[in-house]
């Protein structure tokens, strides 16, 4: 089942180092008063080292970010001081990851699967040392000795995310949509002008500033009668039904010989049809429901009036203005990106 594929082809993956703070050394001192030259021992105990705690976040769905290094460590526990004042705690370090992210071992055991939790203690730091005044007894007044503080952990981990993507790019085949996928991520699928490139869906993670990054699935092409199996039909509307929101992409340059208004047309039948078919499926949210960026592409390739005439024409059509790019020259690529990111944020508001 391509279902399946579609699960184990998507796998975001990242191994790191990650370790526990030492505990801070116990102090030794001993109390030093004017009237007192030989006061007893007061040197307080270490502090803690920080835990290594793991926080799930929807803010982040994706471990690109936890790629810049390849160790994270809380901080030491401070020494003791005289006086019998402790050392500072050193400070947790908390790795943030997206919900549904699943710890393993090198060797792939599961450490923790962070999907049902939001929060998991995978490090102790170490145990501060005890100052020499914890010594002190009934047989030795004057312990001159403390306890060093106990070492952090140490531990090589592999996250693990199966990425599910937020947005489709649907469209005709040959439309661009593989183009469109390799501007905005770093994914780098197959480009070829003929029709079906593309077999199996590609998955990117657009970063849109620095704290929200979505998914794009560059689907394979639909063709009029995909829903009735035509071209790999079916199968590709299966793809389809696993992303929110589409980017519905539209080849504008006349090359393919068909009326771009027609191919969006036919493309949104072959939803409908689907849909009709996936009614009394459990669960089945409608893909003619679902947002829809209309989006023209090979801009380049018409001058400022064919361009105007037809953007007019699909504004009749669909009630709104369409968003008009080249995935080749990069045109307005940026604000598609800003929109389909603010678009992705309200769904998962809601
Ligand atoms: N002039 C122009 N050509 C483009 C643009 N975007 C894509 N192309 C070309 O269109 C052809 C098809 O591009 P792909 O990205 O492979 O199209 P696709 O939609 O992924 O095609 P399938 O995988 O077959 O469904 C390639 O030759 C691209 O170079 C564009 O903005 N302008
Ligand atoms: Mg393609």
């Amino acid at each position: 089942m391509l279902y399946t594929v579609l699960q184990m082809k998507f796998i975001d993956e990242v191994k790191i180092k990650i370790a526990s703070g030492r505990g801070g050394p116990g102090c030794i001192s001993f109390r030093r008063e004017s009237m007192q030259p030989r006061g007893g021992p007061d040197g307080g105990d270490g502090g803690k080292g920080g835990d290594v705690i793991i926080k799930t976040s929807r803010h982040i769905n994706s471990l690109v970010d936890l790629r810049q290094n390849k160790r994270y460590a809380a901080a030491s526990g401070q020494m003791g001081f005289g006086r019998q004042k402790a050392g500072h705690d050193g400070a947790d370090f908390v790795l943030i990851v997206p919900k549904g992210t699943i710890i393993r071992s090198p060797e792939g055991e599961i450490i923790v699967d962070m999907t049902g939790i939001d929060q998991h203690l995978i490090l102790k730091g170490g145990r501060g040392g005890k100052g020499n005044e914890f010594f002190k007894n009934s047989v030795n007044q004057a312990p001159d000795f403390a306890q060093p503080g106990e070492d952090g952990e140490e531990l090589e981990v592999k996250l693990e995310l199966k990425l599910i993507a937020d947005v489709g790019i649907i469209g005709f085949p040959n439309a661009g949509k593989s183009t469109l996928i390799s501007r905005i991520s770093a994914a780098r699928p197959k480009i070829a002008d003929y029709p079906f490139t593309t077999l199996t869906p590609n998955l990117g993670v657009v970063k849109a500033g620095d704290y929200s990054s979505f998914v794009v699935a560059d689907i394979p092409g639909l063709v009029k009668g995909a829903h009735e199996g035509v071209g790999l039909g079916i199968q590709f509307l299966k793809h389809v039904e696993r992303t929110r929101v589409f980017i519905h992409l539209v080849d504008v340059s006349g090359m393919s010989g068909r009326d771009p208004i027609q191919d969006y047309l036919d493309i949104n039948h072959e939803l409908k049809m689907y849909d009709e078919s996936n009614v009394d499926k459990e669960g089945f949210f409608p893909l003619s429901s679902r947002p829809q960026f209309v989006v023209l592409n090979k801009i380049d390739t018409l001058d400022f009036d064919q361009l105007n005439k037809l953007s007019i024409a699909f504004k009749k059509i669909i009630g709104h203005d369409v968003m008009s790019i080249s995935a080749v020259t990069g045109k307005n690529i940026n604000e598609l990106v800003v929109e389909l990111a603010r678009q992705t944020m309200k769904q998962e508001e809601e």
